[in-house]
């Protein structure tokens, strides 16, 4: 195949122009159109199992170069362009991110499509096609404000599928549309991320920022993701949401099930259908529904072989973000699913009488994760000290009655995004050194440690390191405008935005360490604290967390004394392309949330394998990385998971005690409503704020405050003994392997999907 031919075939036809006298957003249309003529060319994965990876969340992001990557054109096309006088990193900057997720558990759905394909497994990912996905963040007065999306165009990966179903709800029908999104699998076959939409969405319902009228169902079912706010009470619209999904679903999955010639009585042996988190549970009564009312099926044999079929996966163990609607909600949205649940609800009553297991409660709550876990044939957690707790913890009645249904699966990440796409110079010096084989089989990395006493190859990481720190510099100075110093260390906390992830906590060390240089101290290196979140826009305190970072920033590089010891920068609209700049240019990852609180974590897993190191608790996937790479790789601090558990069964955390026990502590909180404080920010935000930490901190951030600072510290100090620091970086990438998700698929399919 000639790419430079039929690119300007392409170009000519689109544009009536040659690649060279094409704009960059001419150019990136069409690649974007060859693309999806060269994936289609791709062989379908096929095989007599599928699995159906259902999710609310498909956090994809930019899509141009991974594909070609996995196409194998990558190389090809940027020296086609660069003869034509064309940078493939310009065009890739002319995609639009779609914002199809939230967080960790969306982005955790797009590795494992990506890793389906490339391990050659049939296997589908159904989703809803939200035209303005997650909220765009941007700032103003220090404070965030949420704007709609925009991201879908007239030329994008989605293809519209002239697929339609009906889904009918208590007060309505829609019709729905399906479109779309090809997923090739590194040098391999193509599955498909099918995206369900409603026909009768209206874009111009959309008022100021993100609101809109939440009534006209019909109008605004798929305008908007939901935003994670794991602590606010549920709507009326998310439940509308979740059984548009379900019901497509079931449908198609239905109708995929009947042109293979499935008899449904042994679906469980054509299809397995992973149930990302609670959000698509209503996917169980409706398929037992749809068994039992239009395939005539008994109850009995529709609930046998729809609970061989689905899997559960959990990603939190924070009470307030299991799902529990009121049967009168689902009785408004879904009457047809009311019976159904009563039926599934009375036969665990009559089965187990503890209450804590049954599926209607006392107050007439449906718990979805009920549902999961009594008709599911497996339930699994996403690190092993997650699974463990939710075994010996949350879930622990439930692992009492299903012992074989518990298993953990560890999450992974693609490494042909968070490697070979956004660290190009580590990924083509790795294959300088230890060959390519790591590409497909990423345990192939542990071969670097042979190199751990090689001075050329430590130079070479931290040369490329630096490059990378220089790159996200240069962006940083372009779209936030702060100047920073690439020999200075970059100490970096990016994920959402929440109280046990602790950003506050990052925030305490950064007022001591600028107390610190007023009063003389200065660091022997500048320190650059660069923080990404977005935060629910209901979540009051998560706000008051943004807008002191916000003025912490405008304090600390303002000031002619501190600032060239140390910046802050808080970047705005936190997404995926721009994690893909950050993550490598990381040295320090800060992984500092509650222990027992974060599942996993996966922003660890991409850190550690681009060389930096991880400064956190023992919490997530953190355990098992401090496993691997030992105690001389990791810092380490804080209170572990027994014992954060024990203080909440006690309730004896008072944090008031520690603030008033330790002068640093309560110098760095004091610092919140100081007088300097309320001169750059808002008195309400920051007081309420500083009277959250002093009243109540529930996720226990001074309880670990003296250790963090004192642990971090020393993470710095060490950073001046260079070779023991390059070191550090090689063993981290070495020992990233386990965390690739072709391992975490392989064990998915191994042990739950059993795929031929
Ligand atoms: C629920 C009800 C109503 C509205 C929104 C929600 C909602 C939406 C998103 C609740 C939770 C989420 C997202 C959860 C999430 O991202 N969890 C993360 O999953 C990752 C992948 O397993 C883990 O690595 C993280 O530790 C976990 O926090």
């Amino acid at each position: 195949m000639n790419l430079e031919l039929k690119l300007n075939e392409m170009t000519g036809k689109m544009y009536g122009k040659s690649i060279a006298a094409c704009t960059d957003v001419q150019l990136y249309n069409s690649v974007l159109q060859l693309t999806k003529e060269q994936m289609q060319e791709k062989p379908v994965i096929t095989g007599k199992k599928k699995v159906y990876y259902i999710s609310m969340e498909f956090l994809i992001g930019k899509l141009l170069s991974n594909n070609l990557i996995n196409l194998g054109i990558y190389e090809e096309l940027r020296e086609v362009l660069k003869k034509n006088g064309k940078n493939l990193a310009d065009i890739e900057e002319a995609e639009p991110e779609p914002s199809l997720g939230n967080g960790g558990l969306g982005r955790l759905a797009a590795c494992f499509l990506d890793s389906i394909a490339t391990l050659g497994l049939p296997g589908d990912g159904i989703g809803l096609n939200y035209h303005y996905g997650l909220f765009k963040q941007v700032f103003q007065d220090r404070l965030q404000r949420a704007e709609k999306n925009d991201w879908i165009q007239e030329n994008s990966w989605l293809t519209d599928t002239g697929v339609k179903f009906e889904v009918a709800f208590g007060d309505r029908k829609v019709t729905s549309v399906l479109y779309d999104i090809d997923v090739v699998g590194y040098e391999n076959g193509c599955n498909k991320l099918h995206l369900f939409d409603v026909a009768s969405v209206d874009e111009s319902l959309v008022e100021e920022g993100i609101s809109f009228d939440k009534t006209a169902i019909d109008k605004n079912l798929t305008l908007f993701l939901y935003p994670d706010d794991s602590d606010e009470a549920g709507n009326l619209l998310r439940i509308y949401q979740e059984y548009f999904m379900v019901s497509n679903g079931a449908q198609l999955i239905i109708k995929e099930l009947k042109e293979k010639g499935c008899d449904l009585h042994r679906m469980n042996e054509y299809a397995a259908i992973q149930i990302n988190d609670t959000h698509p549970t209503m996917v169980i009564p409706e398929l037992i529904r749809i068994l039992n009312w239009d395939e005539g099926f008994t109850m009995e044999d529709a609930v046998n072989v729809v609970s061989k079929t689905c899997a559960y996966t959990n990603h939190t163990i924070l009470a307030e973000a299991l799902e529990k609607w009121p049967l009168a909600y689902i009785e408004k949205v879904v009457p047809q699913l009311v019976p159904i649940i009563k039926e599934l609800s009375a036969r665990v009553a009559k089965k187990y009488e503890n209450p804590k297991v049954q599926i209607i409660d006392e107050e007439k709550r449906v718990h979805m994760a009920h549902i999961d876990i009594h008709y599911g044939y497996s339930v699994n957690g996403v690190a092993v000290i997650h699974t463990d707790i939710l075994k010996e913890t949350e879930l622990h009645h439930f692992y009492e009655i299903y012992p074989e249904k518990f298993n953990n699966k560890t999450n992974g990440i693609t490494f042909r995004r968070w490697l070979l796409s956004c660290n190009r110079e580590l990924a083509a010096f790795l294959t300088d050194t230890i060959g390519d084989g790591f590409k497909k089989n990423a345990d192939e990395l542990e071969k670097l440690l042979t190199k751990i006493d090689d001075k050329a190859v430590l130079d070479a990481i931290e040369e490329i390191k630096k490059q990378k720190k220089e790159e996200l510099a240069a962006y940083i100075q372009e779209k936030e405008g702060v100047t920073l110093n690439t020999d200075s260390v970059f100490d970096i906390q990016v994920k959402r935005l929440h109280e046990y992830k602790r950003q506050q906590m990052n925030a305490l060390y950064i007022i001591h360490k600028y107390l610190e240089i007023k009063g003389g101290k200065k660091p022997v290196r500048p320190m650059s604290f660069i923080f990404g979140a977005k935060a629910a826009p209901a979540y009051v305190i998560a706000q008051d967390i943004i807008h002191l970072l916000l003025v912490l920033a405008e304090i600390v590089n303002n000031d002619p004394e501190v600032s060239p010891y140390m910046k802050v920068v808080m970047v705005e609209n936190y997404n995926v392309s721009y994690a893909e700049k950050l993550i490598p240019a990381c040295d320090i990852s800060e992984q500092i949330s509650l222990a027992s609180k974060e599942a996993s974590g996966t922003g660890n897993m991409k850190f550690m394998l681009n060389g930096a190191v991880t400064l956190g608790t023992s919490d997530g996937a953190n355990v098992e990385i401090h496993e691997l790479v030992g105690d001389d790789n990791i810092y380490i601090f804080g209170e572990d998971s027994d014992t954060v558990i024990a203080h909440y069964a006690k309730a004896d955390y008072v944090s008031k005690d520690f603030y008033e026990k330790s002068p640093v502590i309560k110098e760095a909180v004091d610092f919140i409503i100081s007088e300097e404080a309320l001169a750059v920010g808002h008195k309400e935000n920051l007081e309420r704020l500083y009277k959250e930490l002093l009243n109540k901190d529930w996720f226990m951030t001074l309880l670990d405050l003296e250790d963090y600072i004192q642990v971090k510290d020393q993470a710095f100090a060490d950073y001046e003994d260079r070779e023991k620091w390059k070191r550090m970086m090689l063993t981290n990438i070495a020992k990233a392997g386990f965390f690739s998700s072709d391992r975490t698929i392989a064990e998915y399919n191994r042990d739950i999907w059993k795929l031929n």
